[in-house]
């Protein structure tokens, strides 16, 4: 026997909480008959299966109210997110994959009649079926996507807040598709080209304006999310996805890519998704994401049932690479222990992590901080302050969006096992 697993069997029974969940184990659970579990015949889901009945993990926003006036009373939370509270290992299932849309619903785009087209500064002006991209040599890579106004002050203030409102608008997929650059070479880019216009087919045609360097080196045309075709919501079927940076960048219903040289001042990426700080200066074209991450379980809303053993389980991301080191604190921040990362590290995607924790039934404040590859270190809030020049109590006051807010998330223990948001605790 390897010494891993004894060490593993004498922690099992030292912990008096798992003690209990292990008597039960003994016999089988109740509920067990067998039958179909979600109103659908065998038949039907022989062919094309769904989930069981008793798992009801659901996105949540308000729908594509986006932009406009929350209902009084309510929070204004944006596009549906995912239920980050729920997840399981790194990789988001496509159906609860948060949406931004600018439009109201997503276009229904018959994939034979589809076409991306590329022309501008190149020699050769191109069009691709989605036959034409599959024979091309395919790419699959894992990343996440995050719109820059998740983990948004304004939420985060909510004392109430689950981590499906404060962190739900990132998910991260197995992506499918063509590296860009292999277009564009194909293509030919003309002397003096610096900037690529995508343009997607949505009611509003979505235009991004992105650097040449960054579209030369890893963006993918992706046709695919977690071995299917892309969710429609998501960009069926087609869309860019831009690894590390902000959202808005990855443009769904792809259907034009201009080269030029120079960027546009379209609608989005120069009105919505600008920072605008409080000297009235602004930022445009800001696009890498920093060093991010969040505890998932125990999170704002959940309630542990009693002290003993629990994971403390999260996610960690960074825009420029791999995750190198997370790190868990349980007492507000004066100590930090080193957090196992849990299976595959993937550059600019979702890491999850685990750190064993015996509580004490007192209360405690649970907060994670993630290193990324080139040393990039998750700030505090103070912290975020302090960089960006800001009065000291600014996130408090007037809870504005600036940037995309990747500071440190602590989550409170009660005494009664309830898990409160403690950002401003
Ligand atoms: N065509 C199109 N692409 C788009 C958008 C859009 O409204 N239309 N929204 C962008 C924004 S702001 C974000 S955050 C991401 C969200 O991707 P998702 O809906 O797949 O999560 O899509 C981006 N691409
Ligand atoms: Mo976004």
């Amino acid at each position: 026997m390897n010494k891993k697993k004894s060490g593993r069997r004498r922690f099992l029974k030292e912990s008096a909480a798992l003690a209990g969940l292990a008597v039960g184990a003994a016999r089988l659970g109740k509920g067990q008959s067998p039958g179909s579990s979600c109103g659908k015949s065998f038949k039907e889901l022989h062919a094309y299966g769904q989930r069981s009945r008793f798992d009801n993990s659901l996105r949540y926003g308000n729908n594509n109210q986006y932009g406009k006036e929350p209902t009084p009373g309510a929070y204004f939370i944006g596009g549906p997110r995912t239920p980050l509270q729920d997840s399981i290992g790194f990789i988001t299932p496509a159906p609860l994959h948060y949406i931004v849309n600018h439009s109201n619903e997503p276009p229904d785009i018959d994939p034979a009649e589809h076409r991306l087209m590329i022309h501008g500064m190149v020699d050769r002006p191109l069009t691709f079926t989605m036959d034409e991209l599959q024979r091309l040599p395919s790419e699959t890579r894992v990343h996440f996507v995050e719109c820059r106004a998740n983990g948004g002050p304004y939420l985060r203030k909510i004392p109430t807040a689950s981590v499906q409102i404060t962190h739900g608008l990132t998910s991260c997929s197995v992506w499918t598709g063509v590296s860009l650059s292999l277009l564009l070479k194909e293509a030919g880019v003309k002397q003096g080209a610096s900037w690529i216009l995508a343009e997607g087919a949505d009611a509003p045609k979505h235009t991004k304006s992105i650097p040449l360097e960054k579209a030369m080196d890893d963006i993918l045309v992706a046709y695919g999310q977690n071995g299917q075709p892309v969710m429609p919501d998501q960009g069926f079927p087609l869309r860019l996805l831009v690894p590390g940076w902000q959202g808005i960048s990855n443009v769904k219903w792809l259907r034009q890519i201009k080269v030029t040289d120079k960027p546009y001042m379209a609608r989005a990426e120069s009105t919505q998704y600008i920072e605008q700080r409080p000297d009235g200066k602004a930022s445009f074209f800001t696009s890498e994401f920093g060093t991010n991450s969040v505890i998932t379980r125990p999170s704002g809303g959940q309630r542990l049932p009693g002290r003993g053993f629990y994971e403390i389980t999260g996610l960690a991301w960074a825009g420029n690479g791999a995750i190198r080191k997370v790190e868990v604190s349980t007492d507000g921040g004066k100590t930090w222990k080193d957090a196992p990362l849990q299976g595959a590290v993937h550059p600019k995607a979702h890491t999850r992590f685990g750190f064993g924790w015996n509580w004490n039934g007192e209360e405690a404040v649970l907060q994670s901080r993630s290193t990324d590859e080139q040393g990039g270190v998750q700030p505090t809030l103070l912290e975020v302050t302090k960089i960006w020049n800001l009065p000291a109590n600014y996130f408090q006051d007037q809870p504005r969006i600036i940037g995309n807010l990747n500071a440190i998330q602590p989550w409170k223990v009660m005494r009664d096992g309830s898990v409160q948001n403690a950002i401003f605790a």
